[in-house]
């Protein structure tokens, strides 16, 4: 396998601020922040995109994601989940991950 951030992340190797962690899944601040609030929840094991991911990893993304949403105060005025796809949805790192972003107002269609 080619070298993973996010892995080295899960590692240890690379530090980040992590806000939650299990056996499977770990969340952690992204390091160039597009709202106030804006972490990503990733699985521990290497899937690289959202196209090759079963349902119980999606499911347990998703409600990780609102859990840790709900921990940061953004339950009242709402958050955005994303995970991008690929080229067109603008992926740059190759590990399965769902950006949670809050803090402010997101504007639709997305750009
Ligand atoms: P995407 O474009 O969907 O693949 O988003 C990748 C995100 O990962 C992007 O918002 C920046 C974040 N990111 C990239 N490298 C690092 C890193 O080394 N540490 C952390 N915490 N986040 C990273």
């Amino acid at each position: 396998m080619k070298s993973c951030i996010f892995c080295d992340i899960i590692s240890k190797k690379l530090k980040a601020q992590i806000i939650y962690e299990d056996d499977e899944f770990l969340a952690f601040e992204d390091t160039h922040p597009q709202a106030p609030v804006h972490f990503l929840v990733i699985p521990k094991a290497h899937i690289e995109t959202i196209l090759v991911a079963n349902e119980q990893t999606l499911g347990r993304l998703l409600t990780i994601a609102a859990q840790e949403a709900k921990n940061k105060g953004l339950e009242a005025d709402g958050f955005r989940t994303v995970i991008n796809c690929n080229r067109h949805g603008g992926q740059t790192v190759y590990h399965l991950h769902v950006h949670v972003l809050g803090g402010r107002w997101f504007s639709w269609p997305p750009g």
